[in-house]
């Protein structure tokens, strides 16, 4: 028997970083990428000191509850960890980690493409060319919005949030922001912040969320949020679907309150609100913000570093609980 230490990993994971797992850990990998549900979750957790797991399985308070005692650290592999109960980890002293920075340029530029795609009507655009219905041209074909020169609001203007700012800038966008408070200047680069989300969204011809999803911003972008931004406005959400109402997003996409939403993040994932395929002025990505190969292997080495420091008996670098 090894004396390293066990760990459940819960996701196929990038081959580079399965490798380097296996030199420290005695891992027990899942080949197929299997989705494992709450008990099998629990049962395959027996033995291991360690869980590397993916936002796609759920440690809520009962799951951690149920947890076999000998597993002492979630090591994410992911910087959203509103899949875990932060607050029963901690009561159960166990360590929880994430893995932040590394995703942010590829998030950012997913969001770009969100951004972008919605305004230029890509998801019409492309259904056409491929579906042969593409018949005619003229000045009023396939007409959409302007990105250069616009007002772009950012909500939480974070890690990812600030590179999207960075590359908003190259489209000559205006910056505005709201987060929890007023940033130094070197990190605003002239964005302009707004300490009440509402004063911020009248001048939001784009609005991407870019916050955490957590009993105070869940829900956040509902009816009367969505009613206050310029009329046509363009939403974008790479964050968490939870940020935002469902109905009072679809309402407003089918009212033309909104011009078109770019949607990487929904609620109840993958089964999402079927509504939002059958809008014209959708575009809409299956929850790819960080799908990138080099993403996903830093992503995956930072989750070794926090393991790594962890059973050393340090203080992991990405301790969140
Ligand atoms: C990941 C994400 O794909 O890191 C996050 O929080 O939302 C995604 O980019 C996913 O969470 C991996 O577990």
């Amino acid at each position: 028997m090894s004396d390293k230490p066990v760990i459940l990993v819960t996701r196929k994971l990038p081959e580079a970083v399965e490798k380097r797992l296996g030199l420290d850990y005695d891992a027990r990998l899942n080949p197929d990428d299997a989705l494992y549900a709450k008990d099998e979750l629990i049962e395959r957790a027996k033995g291991a000191q360690g869980i590397l797991p993916c936002h796609t399985e759920h440690f809520s308070a009962d799951v951690i509850e149920q947890l076999p005692e000998e597993v002492k650290i979630i090591a994410n592999f992911s910087v959203g960890y509103d899949h875990v109960d932060v607050e029963a980890a901690k009561k159960r002293g166990l360590v929880v980690t994430n893995t932040p920075d590394v995703l942010s340029d590829a998030t950012a530029e997913l969001t770009m493409m969100l951004m972008i795609g919605a305004a230029r009507r890509a998801s019409e655009g492309e259904r056409l060319v491929r579906s042969r219905e593409w018949k005619d041209w003229s000045p009023a074909f396939m007409v959409g919005t302007q990105v250069t020169g616009k007002r772009l609001g950012i909500l939480g203007l974070g890690r990812v949030g600030q590179v999207v700012a960075k590359r908003a800038r190259g489209f000559n966008m205006e910056i505005h922001y709201h987060d929890f408070q007023k940033l130094p200047p070197e990190v605003e680069e002239g964005a302009v912040f707004y300490e009440n989300l509402e004063d911020m969204l009248p001048v939001c011809d784009f609005l991407s969320i870019h916050c955490n999803a957590t009993p105070e911003t869940t829900g956040l972008m509902n009816t009367e949020r969505f009613a206050l931004l310029p009329d046509g406005a363009i939403f974008v959400n790479a964050a968490r679907g939870a940020i935002h109402d469902d109905d009072a997003l679809i309402e407003a996409l089918q009212s033309g309150k909104l011009g078109a939403a770019g949607i990487d993040a929904y609620n109840n994932e993958p089964n999402i609100d079927p509504r939002f395929a059958e809008l014209p002025n959708t575009f809409l990505m299956p929850h790819i913000g960080s799908a990138t190969a080099e993403t996903r292997d830093a992503m995956g080495f930072r989750a070794l570093d926090n393991l790594d420091a962890f059973f050393a008996g340090k203080e992991p670098g990405d301790r969140v609980a």
